[in-house]
């Protein structure tokens, strides 16, 4: 176990956070911690559970945290026992279960030192609550998906209890708060009642009601009807207090790494919203077949474009979620001559980029994008339209969302052969980059931009719903 940096503010109240597995969970609780430091005065522990090295990338972020917050790892878990092909929330929620022991001696210690007032789990990590009650902390979870999400999720034993047959066979489920979506929309954990990953979703559903509070990363004027449906006490449906903080997202992130600096400054050298921004976040991999297509229909596009490139997984669509490199190049799969033919127009990057100095780039016209939410509330921050591409986990519903609900994305037609072709990927880029849809969406992302500046000024719901929780807080300290 390492501590890496000393408390600077011991003796200000402590709040412990405990993100599970994956950058999509790990970021915005970072940023999350920030805001507890910085602007209320707290210090934070992040205790991080592992299934073995954390990567490079993760080490240095981490390693550059602000005084106020520190960090542990855990000794790794085993996972010999699992099948290769479990699904990814199963492996998340083990990933807590197999760690609760040497969680129990950390926490057990930081509550001998320090004042700690809460423990707040991320939306996989309801398993530590039980010791949160045990210690005496308050808990709480930091939901890092949408209100609909969320709103799915308290939604889910009633539908649980009342639809005998497959969730993705329904038509429309009618998610309180929210517009109507098909049952194959739905989060992949619950596409298979059969599978163990719904088991885990529905258990971590249930335990949801043992927080105090749930802090969300959204805003009143992005989803105002989940919102209310989550704050509505009056259903006979009990759920924690809801503070709505978002866009909590990833800042200041300057890149030292000379490829990362390589693109920002070949960014520097492109026309105003002229460049199409594709990434798949931290997890997202195409088939082989995909990727090719992807790179034709670029080219044909005709349009600038930043690609961050993965190796091709014909297995799964998260293929990089646990680990991002790997020892094959990403490169060696595009088709014959496409970096030859593109070096104009675009430029491609093996496996990660810095995707928030990208996304704050004004040559950024467009992102295509799997519709992780943190890609999506960093885009919206900065006004940038998408193409949405769902790929896996709660994807889909956020594409509806964004492209039926919001209207701040295209979304592509897939085949019947479940790829997306090449002509189809072209007129859509070509629509978002210089067409009347696009120009749409894109007033549409603007108007989304402001209400989320607006949120977050000084006396913006999002800074008042965060006030009123470091208050709160600071009260039982
Ligand atoms: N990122 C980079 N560089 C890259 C790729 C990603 O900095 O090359 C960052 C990105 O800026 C963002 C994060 O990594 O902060 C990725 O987060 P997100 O866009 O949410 O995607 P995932 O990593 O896929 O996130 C997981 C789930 C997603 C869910 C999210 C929040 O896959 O479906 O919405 O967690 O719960």
């Amino acid at each position: 176990m390492a501590e890496t940096q000393s408390l600077t503010k011991s003796q200000n109240p402590h709040i412990v956070i405990l993100p599970t597995p994956g950058t999509g969970h790990l970021n915005p609780l970072v940023e999350f911690a920030k805001r507890l430091v910085l602007q209320h005065y707290f210090s934070v522990t992040l205790i991080l559970p592992t299934e073995g090295p954390i990567s490079t990338s993760q080490t240095t972020f981490l390693n550059a945290l602000p005084s106020g917050i520190n960090y542990l790892l855990l000794p790794p878990v085993n996972f010999d026992d699992l099948p290769p092909d479990v699904n990814i929330v199963t492996r998340i929620c083990l990933t807590i279960t197999r760690s609760l022991a040497s969680l129990r001696e950390v926490l057990k210690s930081l509550v001998e030192s320090k004042k700690v007032v809460a423990l707040v789990v991320d939306l996989f990590g309801t398993d530590a609550f039980d010791m949160a009650i045990e210690f005496m902390i308050s808990p709480y979870m930091f939901y890092t998906s949408t209100a609909m999400m969320l709103s799915l999720a308290f939604y889910l034993p009633e539908l649980d209890k009342t639809v005998s047959c497959e969730f993705k066979d329904l038509p429309a489920v009618h998610i309180p708060g929210c517009i109507p979506v098909h049952g194959k929309d739905l989060p992949d954990p619950v596409h298979d009642r059969k599978n163990e990953a719904y088991k885990w979703a529905l258990h971590q559903t249930k335990r949801k009601k043992m927080a105090e509070g749930i802090i969300l990363n959204s805003f009143s004027d992005l989803e105002p009807g989940a919102i209310k449906a989550l704050q509505d006490k009056e259903a006979g449906n009990y759920k924690p207090t809801i503070y709505p903080v978002g866009p909590v997202i990833l800042m200041d992130t300057s890149s030292k790494v000379d490829d990362e600096l390589q693109c920002l400054k070949w960014l520097d050298e492109q026309p105003r919203g002229s460049v199409l921004y594709i990434s798949l976040g931290s997890g997202g991999t195409l088939s082989h077949e995909q990727l090719i297509e992807l790179a034709i229909g670029l080219e044909m596009s005709e349009q600038r474009f930043v690609w961050v490139i993965r190796c091709p997984n014909d297995r799964i669509a998260s293929g990089t979620y646990f680990y991002v490199q790997n020892s094959s190049n990403p490169l060696d799969f595009l088709p014959n001559g496409f970096l030859e033919r593109t070096k104009r127009l675009g430029l491609v990057l093996p496996n990660w980029a810095p995707q928030a100095q990208i996304l704050s780039h004004g040559s950024i016209g467009g992102f295509w994008t799997h519709c992780g939410w943190n890609s999506t509330l960093e885009s919206m921050i900065h006004g940038v339209p998408l193409i949405a591409w769902p790929l896996y986990a709660e994807q889909r519903l956020n594409a509806v969302l964004l492209n039926e609900g919001l209207k701040v994305a295209l979304r592509p037609k897939i085949g019947d052969n479940g790829i997306a072709g090449r002509l189809e990927i072209a007129e859509v880029v070509k629509e978002l980059m210089g067409g009347e849809e696009g120009r749409e969406v894109r007033r549409k992302m603007r108007e989304l931009q402001d209400a989320a500046a607006m949120v977050l000024n000084e006396d913006g719901s999002s800074t008042k719903a965060l006030a009123e929780l470091a208050s709160k807080w600071k009260e039982v300290s």
